[in-house]
């Protein structure tokens, strides 16, 4: 059968700067990621920490011809804000030059940049000031947005704010995963509120000045429950109030979901917010929605009620659910469940006003790839098995009318991966860690056909 995508679709891969670029090249300041791999170094996969990355930095040339080469049309980078920003606000120049020779090189291969300002990666001198629990902070973050649009926006006409925002607020500040390693549901909402407030300061001064679009990066994890009875279908609900609506509902509708804020309220829980923030909030609403989709997460009603005097968080009222027979990476261990895109998909349409959106990451994490490799290529015929999966339910939204334009995977070359560093691999390329050298997988041949021809055989 064949599965053609509407003309001008996105193909392509997504990245980010703290993954790729590796810290020690060039003029940059600290993240949160350098130092915490410097403090706690046994907590990274391997003790690997960001400075051995796929150095992006020294090799995007050869990179950016891969992936002209293999069927990219549009790339998603990020910006990183540790780079381009000094410690005392002024702008790097050696950073300017680097974002401003890839920007460049993206262009002259007819591959649209998309430029991200923030995947994950505080800098360590505004984590001191707080990070996003400070108000102070959604200035400096502004400003960097500002510097970042006045500086390369001439080129980069798709632009988004974060990268899985509500990331941070559960790694940092509810399950101990990132830094700063706080485990609290009332400093954890605090950040998301202002992490909202910043998004939508972006977007209003983009909008006030510049004529491309901008969006907003979600990991949209559809919560489907065990059962249709109540409790369970309340677990789901609640779930999804927790981690897909808490930051969609805002972003794309201008208003929490009022359930959020009563629960949040009858729990002692709603975060500081300033009476200008409302206008701010029902207002400036995003042009595009990327949507991370990786796994599905399956819930139930909680077996047993939470200690009361224990530390407030979301799973205080679901328990995850391990559904009997559902598909597994096992090379993950995530489930795999490609008609989630379609229900996305579907949700965006009918109770989002069919927000334009498109996938910005999708992928199969595999540990150890090497078990794959075939006279020195790795056949990643399960790779291919996963992206046909999902675009066939993609291409099914397509055919019922939403509102999607595109496909990136996650992502172009294998990198390091926060604390899993190298667990596991995603890329359309092998990466020799020791050489540097890259090598295509099976994977990114047959994506080049399916990029190029704009159509799906399968
Ligand atoms: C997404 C992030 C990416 C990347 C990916 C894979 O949530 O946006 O930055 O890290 O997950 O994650 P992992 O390596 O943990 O499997």
């Amino acid at each position: 059968m064949t599965y053609t995508f509407p003309k001008d679709f996105y193909w392509g891969s997504a990245a980010s700067a703290e993954q790729t670029e590796g810290n020690q090249n060039g003029k940059k300041e600290q993240t949160i990621w350098d130092y915490w791999y410097e403090l706690e170094p046994n907590r990274f996969y391997d003790e690997v920490g960001p400075g051995k990355t796929s150095d992006f930095y020294n090799r995007y040339q050869e990179d950016i011809k891969n992936m002209k080469a293999f069927g990219h049309n549009s790339f998603r980078m990020s910006i990183s804000w540790a780079r381009l920003i000094n410690k005392d606000g002024s702008i790097n120049d050696e950073a300017v030059a680097f974002y401003n020779q890839v920007i460049d090189c993206l262009i002259d291969h007819d591959i649209e940049p998309f430029a991200n300002l923030f995947h994950f990666d505080m800098p360590m001198y505004e984590q001191e000031k707080g990070g996003f629990e400070s108000r102070d902070v959604i200035e400096d973050y502004l400003a960097f947005a500002k510097t970042a649009f006045s500086l390369f926006a001439d080129r980069v006409k798709t632009w988004f704010t974060f990268n899985e925002p509500i990331v941070p607020v559960e790694g940092g500040y509810l399950y101990d995963f990132h830094y700063p390693n706080v485990v609290d549901a009332r400093r954890a909402f605090q950040v998301a509120y202002h992490t909202i407030v910043a998004h939508k300061k972006v977007v209003k001064h983009y909008k006030a000045t510049y004529d491309g679009q901008i969006g907003i990066v979600l990991n949209l994890t559809p919560s489907y429950p065990r059962s249709q009875h109540k409790a369970d279908l309340e677990a789901s609900h609640i779930c999804d109030l927790f981690f897909n609506r808490s930051f969609l509902d805002p972003v794309v509708k201008g208003a929490f979901p009022q359930d959020l804020i009563k629960l949040l309220d009858e729990h002692n829980h709603l975060p500081d917010t300033h009476a200008e923030d409302a206008e701010l909030i029902k207002g400036n609403p995003i042009d595009l929605l990327g949507v991370n989709y990786y796994q599905p997460r399956r819930v139930k009603a909680k077996a047993h009620q939470p200690n009361p005097n224990g530390p407030f968080l979301p799973d205080w009222f679901f328990d995850n659910y391990e559904m009997p027979g559902r598909k597994m990476n096992v090379y993950r261990g995530w489930e795999i469940y490609e008609k989630g895109v379609y229900d996305i998909m579907i949700n965006l349409r009918d109770n989002y006003d069919n927000i334009p959106s498109f996938i910005s990451e999708n992928g199969m994490g595999v540990q150890n790839e090497e078990r794959f490799l075939k006279d020195g290529r790795i056949e990643d015929d399960y790779r291919i098995d996963f992206i046909a999966g999902h675009l066939k339910w993609l291409h099914k939204a397509i055919d019922e009318g939403c509102d999607v334009r595109g496909y990136h995977l996650w992502t172009f070359m294998d990198n390091w991966s926060w604390s899993n560093a190298y667990k596991n691999r995603y890329g359309f390329f092998s990466v020799d860690l020791a050489t540097g050298e890259r090598t295509a997988k099976k994977s990114a041949y047959w994506f080049n056909d399916l990029a190029t021809t704009n159509e799906l055989n399968s």
